[in-house]
């Protein structure tokens, strides 16, 4: 028989996901094995459960492509043939050069591409401090988010809205392009107990899933027309007489102006543009103002579109029509990321861009593709930690292309054999949260966490941070804030004499491992100002209507939103959550589309937009509206019958606001396979 030492341990889930789980870890202390995850009942957000992804994490830190040594490239590019080398050698050849690059290019060729594969600060943010400090190009980070922080920064200035925990309060929910039951599976219980309080739930999304059937209605709409839908909301609220007068003359500026465009926006001109019915706006819109305590739950969704900001800054803005944000519950909420009002001059290495005289050259990841395959000056040398470009990035083509070049020197830090390591010079282990100590906040709630490495690396496998140092070393540079541990980092984030942070000790942190950061209960924000430069909720400029259009040669839009067994890309060689999700890839095509082009059910067909192909199972449903069809999930490339990610299909342009990515705005047409 063997012997188990089991060790439990507290830790918090680092994946890029609003719930920020607390979760207990139990470790085979023998064997250094993680044996199991469980949600951990002590957290108010967790409530004991663990999603149905998080649950198999034993599988991924310690699975068959994990990387455990340093790997240097043997075969071609793209071949993903390598041999070990030791640390020693792998950091003093990068060291060399890179060295070379920059003497020869200056520092600007070089470039970080990371997302948010951690959102621990020390692995994710601090990790560019090395970059700062040698001068290297600045990725712009768009990927996800910035079209939704410049529409909330744009109204409310501060980036936080209604608490978590007091949507049990609120009287009418609408989730609004949001899958909530996919992408932020804690909030479902705060859903259950404001359904058992008496609100109605209504879900506006292009398709119907799993949050459309837990919604009490499903409102289909088409993509990229949510502006419509909400100016016509506000236009019917305020014709029923049911706008809240105090609060917008008290709290709001440009009311006028943003009732003027809204004016146009009569029930039938909405539903032509839509798909909504002209009377679903009304009823929708008188629910929403009589209820008082309504509350918009929202999220990037409707933000992956041409008009993106600022369909979303219609829609945020219903609430300052109607004063939601004076009742319990009632409000929007988009992220509460804002709140972690952290000292965050040394993270990253953020003095040192503040110091500079100018910025250094920006490159938008969004456009990665294009900016390794026609950049000038190139980008010489490439290093990728917290993400998978080759899948997760629009133009798969040119991305896989840029990487393939052979005058681009690439080193990427990870923690499993992902489609991009194959295109590495180097690929370099990383631990997993398990093995690092780091500190996190969240997005979909209001406590801030401390982890322990609870169980010694993998192999070989080093912090992200860790590498940089070693680099930095050899490379001779001082800056000293790149030589801090996590717990030093800590410390000066939490230097801080921000109200909502005072008592917040990294010694507090460890004893209970996460702290609700002093927001009042019962806090309703934008009740006495906002953050915006006016201190009012800004309805000014008023929001532009910026449809998605689908061409005559390409007249399906393709919505490729998050699945449910998936982190974006993470988890998707996993092969229990692979079958999970069906086994491959599937199109959801609406019956009246697959008509039109001969689509049959559980075929395959090519999909095709004007950047390239890929070959897909089809799925006949209703489920999508019609005109639109649907893939869930950043699926690893293997499994698609071809070979190839959805993202061979999506494009490089950019939202309104934000510089950001449009991965649900695209164009495709299907085709029989030849
Ligand atoms: N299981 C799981 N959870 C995740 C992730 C994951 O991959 N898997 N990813 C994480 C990350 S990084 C993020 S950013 C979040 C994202 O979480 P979400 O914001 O929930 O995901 P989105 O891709 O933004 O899409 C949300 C919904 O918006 C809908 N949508 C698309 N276009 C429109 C539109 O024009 N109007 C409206 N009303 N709806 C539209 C999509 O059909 C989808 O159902 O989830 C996080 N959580
Ligand atoms: N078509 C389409 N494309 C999309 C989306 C979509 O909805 N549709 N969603 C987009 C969104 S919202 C986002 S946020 C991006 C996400 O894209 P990415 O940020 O690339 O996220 P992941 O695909 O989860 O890849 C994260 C990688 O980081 C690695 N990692 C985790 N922790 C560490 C660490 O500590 N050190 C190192 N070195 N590596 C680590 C993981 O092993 C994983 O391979 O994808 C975008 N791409
Ligand atoms: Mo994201």
């Amino acid at each position: 028989m063997v012997l188990m030492t089991v060790r439990k341990a507290r830790v918090t889930c680092p994946l890029d996901c609003p719930d920020a789980c607390s979760l207990i870890a139990s470790i085979d202390e023998e064997s250094n094995t993680l044996l199991k995850i469980e949600g951990d009942p002590r957290h108010p957000i967790t409530q004991g459960f663990a999603c149905v992804k998080t649950y198999r994490y034993p599988e991924r830190n310690h699975h068959p492509l994990r990387p455990l040594y340093p790997l240097r490239r043997v075969g071609k590019k793209g071949e993903g043939r390598f041999e070990r080398v030791s640390w020693g050698t792998a950091l003093d050849e990068i060291a060399g050069r890179l060295r070379q690059v920059i003497e020869a290019h200056g520092p600007e060729a070089v470039l970080p591409y990371h997302y948010a594969g951690t959102m621990g600060l020390m692995q994710y943010e601090h990790s560019l401090t090395f970059f700062r400090a040698l001068g290297a190009s600045e990725l712009q980070t768009t990927i996800c988010a910035t079209a939704g922080r410049e529409a909330w920064v744009r109204s409310y200035g501060d980036r936080y809205g209604v608490d978590p925990e007091d949507v049990p309060q609120a009287r009418f929910i609408l989730l609004w392009g949001i899958n909530s039951l996919h992408t932020h599976t804690h909030l479902t219980p705060f859903l259950k107990k404001a359904r058992q309080n008496g609100a109605r739930i209504v879900h506006i999304d292009p398709y119907e899933n799993l949050t459309s059937r837990f919604a009490d209605e499903h409102i289909k709409i088409r993509p990229g027309s949510d502006a419509a839908l909400a100016y016509g909301m506000a236009r019917a609220i305020v014709k029923a007489g049911l706008h809240d007068v105090d609060y917008i003359t008290r709290m709001t500026t440009g009311f006028e102006a943003f009732m003027q465009v809204a004016e146009e926006w009569t029930p039938q001109r909405v539903e032509a543009v839509t798909g909504v019915a002209a009377e679903t706006v009304e009823r929708l819109a008188l629910e929403f103002a009589q209820a008082r305590a309504s509350l918009i739950r929202t999220s990037y969704g409707l933000t992956r579109h041409p008009g993106g900001a600022s369909a979303l800054r219609v829609v945020i803005l219903l609430p300052a029509i109607t004063g939601a944000w004076q009742y319990p519950g009632g409000g929007a909420l988009l992220t509460t990321s804002g709140a972690f009002a952290l000292n965050r001059r040394y993270l990253g290495g953020a003095h040192l861009l503040a110091a500079r005289p100018t910025p250094p050259r920006q490159v938008n990841m969004t456009q990665i593709g294009s900016a390794l395959t026609a950049l000038e000056p190139p980008i010489r040398a490439l290093f990728v930690f917290n993400s998978n470009p080759a899948v997760v990035a629009p133009r798969s083509d040119l991305v896989q292309k840029g990487l393939q070049r052979e005058d681009l020197f690439t080193v990427v830090l990870e923690q499993a054999l992902t489609e991009t390591t194959r295109y590495a010079d180097y690929v370099l282990p990383a631990t997993t949260f398990l093995e690092h100590p780091d500190l996190y906040t969240a997005y979909g709630h209001y406590y801030l966490s401390w982890n322990e490495a609870v169980m010694p690396p993998q192999g070989e496998a080093r912090p992200n941070t860790w590498v940089f140092a070693e680099l930095g070393r050899r490379l001779g540079l001082d800056e000293p804030t790149l030589y801090w541990d996590a717990e030093t980092l800590a410390r000066s984030l939490l230097d801080t004499d921000h109200p909502w942070l005072k008592g917040i000790t990294l010694e507090r942190l460890k004893a209970e491992g996460f702290l609700r950061l002093n927001i009042p209960r019962g806090f309703q924000p934008f009740t006495e100002r906002a953050g915006t430069p006016s201190g009012k909720v800004q309805f000014d400029p008023p929001p532009q209507v910026i449809l998605t259009e689908p061409t005559p040669e390409f007249p399906l839009i393709l919505l490729t939103p998050p699945a449910k067994h998936f982190l974006n890309s993470t988890y998707g060689h996993i092969e229990r959550l692979v079958q999970g999700e069906g086994g491959e890839p599937t199109l959801l095509v609406h019956p009246e589309d697959a008509r039109a082009f001969g689509a049959v059910d559980g075929a395959w067909m090519r999909v095709r937009s004007q950047h390239g192909s890929v070959v897909r199972r089809v799925r006949v449903s209703e489920a999508p509206i019609r005109g639109t069809v649907v893939l869930e999930g950043t699926w690893w490339e293997k499994p698609a019958p071809d070979g190839k990610g959805i993202n061979w299909l999506t494009g490089e342009h950019l939202t309104d606001m934000g510089e950001g990515s449009t991965f649900h705005s695209n164009p495709v047409r299907l085709e029989a396979l030849d």
